[in-house]
């Protein structure tokens, strides 16, 4: 009897730990693919369809947005918010950053705070209880890089407006419900690797990690079947770049049509084989927002991401049923809850010792322009001589397998 007491209640723990807080959703352009403004009808109804996807690790029940604002002008709240309500879809908020100096980027900044103050004043708590996180800015530290602008990416920020900006919204909410929220940053991973935005990642409590294999054309090998080991080193590169503080998957995914990047290739086959590996890896282990639901409505843009087409129709099976998910070599039990959810800015983040040193080469290239206000690029990299783990090395340390080992255990008591 004690005996299966103890069981229940580990199986009951390895649950807890499984799901909370690893919150599974997708990034929601504030525009379709063909520019036009998307309302509250339009957020609604990909929110539910997201929701109703068959998938064994979770719901897909949260949302990345990339401002805050409705139709990028004035500083009234993007209705998405209220489409999030209606759904129980939770929030990774985000503001957009990076704004022509002539069109005065700090005022841009006070609207985005005053849309957010706006939201909170307009639906309280029904509003605040579903907001997990929020970005100051996104992928503004690659397009200010000299590899961002080499590639004619759009208007960036430097890293130490993004640094400024980060603490107008802390002091902008600190005395509201959203007080204590965890404030972060969206990048590049190369942005985290590169030791010139130190800065940034101090000021911030999480970091938001941007990672493309298909886009690392660099390489001479980023087909597909390399793909999760990339993955995973560039994941694995930012952890150790960012002192301790808590990673999220902000953006990932593989396209179903496009051009050729390196060896990579656009298509069906290739985007489930991603998905299977890596999405189905992160899927209620780590906070991950996919990289995207749709972004084919109503025209498919020239690299489609999409994991549905404009009506909603799946490219491919998004069960995780029958794939084969790869792991991080280096994964012991995802450890979303060990980071401190506000972590102070501290001098204690170690600099990483395998970083981007100066064998660090990387190139980049444009993606397609639904996901953010403006256009938004996207950088491939790759840490050369980085003491990164290899396929070969793969150990099952994920909490499947320790899962499996303590239930074992527990079967032993009884
Ligand atoms: C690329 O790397 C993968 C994984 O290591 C390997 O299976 C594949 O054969 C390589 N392709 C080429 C063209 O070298
Ligand atoms: C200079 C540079 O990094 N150029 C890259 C920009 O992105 C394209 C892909 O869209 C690459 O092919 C270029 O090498």
């Amino acid at each position: 009897m004690l005996g299966k007491s103890v069981l229940l209640a580990v199986l009951a723990a390895l649950t807890a730990v499984n799901a909370e807080g690893q919150y599974m959703g997708f990034n929601y352009g504030a525009h379709k693919a063909n520019y036009q403004l998307k309302f509250h009808d339009d957020f609604l109804e990909e929110f539910k369809f997201a929701q109703q996807i068959a998938n064994s690790n979770g719901k897909f029940s949260s949302a990345r947005l990339y401002t805050m604002i409705q139709g990028n002008e004035g500083d009234e709240p993007i209705e998405a918010i209220e489409a999030a309500i209606k759904t129980k879809t939770t929030l990774l908020l985000g503001m957009w950053c990076s704004i022509k100096p002539e069109y005065d980027p700090v005022g841009h900044v006070k609207k985005e705070i005053s849309a957010l103050k706006k939201a909170i004043a307009k639906y309280g708590t029904d509003f605040t209880d579903l907001v997990v996180g929020l970005s100051i800015g996104s992928e503004d530290l690659y397009r200010s890089s000299p590899m961002g602008i080499k590639n004619k990416s759009d208007i960036g920020a430097e890293a130490d407006d993004i640094i400024k900006y980060i603490k107008m919204v802390r002091d902008a909410i600190a005395d509201t419900p959203l007080k204590s929220v965890p404030l972060g940053h969206v990048d590049t991973w190369t942005a985290w690797v590169d030791g010139s935005n130190k800065g940034v990642i101090e000021a911030l409590d999480w970091i938001g990690f941007d990672g493309y294999p298909y886009f690392q054309s660099n390489l001479p090998n980023n087909s597909i079947e390399a793909a999760a080991d990339l993955f995973w080193e560039s994941y694995e590169a930012t952890k150790q770049a960012v002192g301790g503080r808590e990673v999220w998957i902000t953006e990932t995914g593989w396209p179903v049509d496009g051009k050729d990047m390196g060896l990579a290739k656009a298509n069906t086959v290739d985007a489930q084989t991603y998905w299977n590996q890596i999405g189905c890896a992160l899927f209620g282990n780590y906070k991950t927002w996919w990289y995207m639901l749709r972004d084919a409505d109503p025209i498919a843009p020239e690299i489609e991401f999409g994991i549905v087409d404009a009506k909603f129709k799946p490219y491919y099976d998004l069960s995780c049923k029958n794939a084969k998910p790869i792991p991080s070599p280096l994964a012991v039990v995802s450890t979303s809850s060990a980071a401190p959810r506000t972590a102070a800015p501290s001098s204690t983040s170690a600099p990483s010792t395998r970083g981007p040193g100066s064998t660090f080469e990387v190139e980049s290239s444009t993606r397609g322009s639904s996901g953010s206000p403006t256009n938004t690029a996207e950088t491939a990299a790759k840490t050369t001589g980085a003491d990164v783990p290899s396929s070969g090395f793969a150990v099952k340390a994920t909490i499947g397998f320790v899962a499996a080992q303590v239930i074992t255990a527990a079967f032993f008591l009884l």
